[in-house]
């Protein structure tokens, strides 16, 4: 008699158990590992944390996101292949490492495609935008939005680059892109293709001279600690884009979907004042880090300007001369605009 009791109650314990954990099931949250290769604090890091709080707001907890910075999920090309591959949810890169899986993504490499922000916004959200990364997607990549790295810059160890001919023989990282290897092969520099996560590094050790991005990301990632010199030359605009794991994207709910989808956006529209807004003051800040900074005369920018041509009709044909037309289009329309 004691023993069925007790047998019994321990059947209705195990049953109010098994219950218990069901539900927990039901209400845990799904987790989004959501990898960068900047610092935490840095734009980058920044918006993450707007996504990650954004998510989590509209979302009532239900989607959490881990936002993982300094590339310790990899590096942009390791995590690309682990979205594609459905080992990790989601991350923001830059648009230049996609190349080797969509080619048509060179587009946004032409340099000086874009003369200012508010031209990169308008192409960039607008059609030819949207149909540039839904090229992805038949490779098991969904693109979001695009955010912005920014227009980029040249730093170095060796001399102060104030004309063209300055830049023999500067061994420069570069992008692992093709684009960006042959742009500084043509202005005379020697390209070493790197990660982003393998740059400090190289820099520090003098494995390259050099290298080239944006203002904020040579403060945010304390490359003035390994670099003297800062030439102005914004030769060309860079994207980052925030990408999802179609394999795990194509088993959301379509409401999970759009709480991504409006989050994202929510971190784009954050993420891309609060880059301009700092890339404004940047240039101070690197010159009381001890940069050197120098413009280029209108007459070497020009010089300069003349030589990258010569790598669009490379560019046409590798992404094709429909596309080229398109974004040469769209950029027109931009300018006539304003
Ligand atoms: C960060 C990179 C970086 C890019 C580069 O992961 O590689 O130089 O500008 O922002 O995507």
């Amino acid at each position: 008699m004691k023993f069925r009791q007790l047998a019994l109650t321990a059947a209705i314990t195990l049953a109010t158990l098994g219950a218990g954990i069901a539900q927990a099931q039901d209400i845990k949250p799904r987790l989004i590992r959501f990898g960068y290769g900047l610092n935490e604090v840095s734009n980058q890091g920044r918006a993450a944390k707007v996504f990650t709080d954004e998510v989590a707001k509209a979302s009532g907890n239900k989607m959490k996101v881990r936002a993982i910075g300094a590339a310790a999920l990899g590096s942009d090309v390791q995590m690309q292949q682990a979205l594609i591959g459905g080992a990790q949810e989601m991350m923001v890169g830059s648009t230049a490492t996609l190349v080797g899986i969509t080619k048509e993504m060179a587009i946004w490499d032409t340099p000086f495609l874009f003369n200012n922000a508010k031209e990169a916004d308008a192409v960039l959200d607008g059609p030819v935008g949207q149909k540039v990364m839904d090229k992805l997607q038949e490779k098991g990549l969904v693109g979001l939005v695009y955010w912005e790295n920014g227009f980029r810059n040249l730093t170095n160890n060796k001399r102060a680059v104030t004309k063209l001919e300055d830049m023999d023989g500067i061994k420069l990282r570069v992008m692992q892109n093709n684009v960006f290897i042959d742009s500084f092969k043509t202005l005379g520099a020697n390209a070493v293709p790197l990660p982003f996560s393998e740059l400090f590094t190289a820099l520090e050790t003098k494995t390259v001279d050099g290298q080239e991005n944006p203002y904020n990301t040579i403060l945010s990632s304390k490359f003035y600690e390994v670099q003297k010199y800062l030439t102005v030359t914004n030769h060309v605009y860079s994207p980052w884009i925030v990408l999802v794991s179609k394999k795990w994207w194509d088993g959301l709910s379509k409401d999970e979907q759009k709480v991504l989808l409006d989050a994202a956006k929510k971190s784009r529209d954050f993420e891309r004042q609060d880059t301009r807004a700092e890339a404004d003051k940047a240039l101070a800040d690197l010159r009381s880090k001890g940069m050197q900074v120098n413009e280029l005369s209108p007459a070497e920018a020009g010089r300069m300007r003349d030589k990258l041509g010569a790598i669009n009709a490379s560019i046409a044909a590798n992404v094709g001369e429909g596309l080229w037309k398109e974004v040469q289009g769209a950029v027109a329309q931009a300018r006539g605009g304003k």
